[in-house]
């Protein structure tokens, strides 16, 4: 993977980007702005700032500068023009997607989708005009076939949550810009800007639940775009300000702040263990298959080392036993916590067919590649050895009543 901004390397910019001490009383960490409103110089300063002929601080709705902060750190991990924050991950795909689309409009999306962007995609926005396509992004030709001059926006994961199906952003990229005027949207959530760079692979626009590993310790809900200043400048003013109003708290950017710091090093320890971890899984005699892109097993493999640092820390696998073996799997955790979420500390265990993806049918389920059987797992921070342990005794306890006598 190249780094995008090779002035400072990741684990610097993580700690120092966007922030300067010596403008804040020397203080390592950014204050918190607790306001809600800003103050103006005068009645033309604040007619200025509304026309955007001046920067400066209006109202939290719209910017803060803990959450600029914020902003400026993110959009420098990723290489991204500017950074836009927001209350939630979905509030990011809200404010983003009501900005692009217009009832006609049509937008492209991947098969497989976190399960409430799959419910806003495919099932909410087209009570609004919007015509919304569903393709295997994995088959290039069949995107190919799918693209018109209506096309605004083409949006995917990758990996794909919960199958960790990849697409290949660059491919796809080329092919849309090529093709069409759409923007190419990539919700990387899954690799955060330390495993998978989408803007300097080609795409627009970025997008992140920072819920997850960037926050990377479960006290808060938040999301992020990263792209251009231009068109981030519109979401703010259009999507966030108006259309979905999902602010961020400074609190909440200040937390998020501190957890980037150490992004770097979790990350790398995350990957090495749910490499391990997989490896184990896989060679298991419970075990029917497990989807992990760093196996060499992973139909992607290849897309993986060329698009990915590192292969992530987002384990699904599915037992010999199937859908009821998963459950008795799930159940017998006593070290994994049985709840949904991703990127924290804390390893987690959970079913997507009655969970995370429980806002599919079971027809769409099958149609978008989503078995009953699978259980994710997102390897946390603990010892490989301890869950390890914690895995085996589930497995032993999935084999059920038929290993018994
Ligand atoms: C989950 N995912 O457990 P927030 N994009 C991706 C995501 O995985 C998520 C979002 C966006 C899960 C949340 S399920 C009730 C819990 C790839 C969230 C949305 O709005 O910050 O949660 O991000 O898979």
């Amino acid at each position: 993977m190249t780094d995008a901004n090779p002035d400072q390397d990741f684990a610097t910019r993580a700690i120092h980007a966007g922030y300067d001490a010596m403008a804040h009383a020397g203080a390592l960490n950014p204050p918190v702005f607790w306001s809600s409103t800003f103050a103006f110089e005068s009645a033309a300063q604040g007619a200025a700032r509304f026309a955007g002929t001046e920067p400066g601080m209006i109202y939290t709705r719209v910017t803060n500068p803990t959450v600029q902060t914020l902003e400026e750190r993110l959009a420098a991990l990723e290489g991204a023009e500017a950074g836009l924050a927001f209350g939630s991950g979905m509030g990011a795909i809200n404010s983003l997607l009501w900005t692009l689309l217009r009832p006609g409009d049509e937008l492209l999306v991947d098969l497989t989708l976190y399960g409430c962007t799959h419910s806003l995609v495919n099932h909410l926005l087209p009570e609004f005009g919007i015509v919304t396509r569903s393709v295997d992004f994995t088959r290039t030709e069949d995107l190919a076939a799918q693209l018109s001059e209506r096309t605004r926006l083409v949006l995917f994961e990758t990996p794909a949550n919960p199958n960790m199906r990849l697409v290949d952003i660059a491919a796809v990229s080329s092919l849309v810009h090529a093709g069409s005027s759409a923007l190419v949207a990539v919700d990387s959530t899954y690799c955060t800007p330390y495993l998978q760079q989408p803007l300097a692979l080609g795409a627009d626009v970025v997008i992140h639940s920072l819920t997850k590993y960037i926050n990377g310790h479960g006290d808060i809900i938040a999301g992020a775009l990263l792209g251009p200043a231009e068109l981030l400048a519109q979401v703010r003013m259009q999507g966030l300000k108006e259309l979905t109003g999902a602010c961020m708290s400074p609190m909440d950017a200040y937390l998020v702040l501190r957890g980037i710091k150490t992004l770097a090093l979790r990350m790398e320890h995350h990957c090495r263990t749910a490499q391990r971890l997989a490896e184990a899984l896989a060679e298991h005699p419970a075990v029917a298959r497990v989807d992990y892109p760093g196996l060499a097993s992973h139909p992607q493999h290849a897309l993986c080392r060329r698009q990915m640092r590192l292969p992530g820390a987002m384990i699904a696998f599915e037992l010999k036993g199937g859908a009821e073996a998963g459950a008795r799997f799930i159940d017998a955790l006593r070290l994994f916590t049985r709840a949904v979420s991703l990127g924290d500390a804390e390893s987690l265990a959970q079913h997507p067919a009655s969970m995370t993806h429980s806002t599919y049918s079971p027809e769409e389920r099958e149609r978008h590649l989503i078995t009953e059987g699978l259980v994710r797992l997102s390897i946390g921070l603990e010892s490989a050895e301890d869950l390890w342990r914690d895995l085996e005794q589930a497995l032993e306890a999935a084999l059920g009543p038929a290993q018994d006598g």
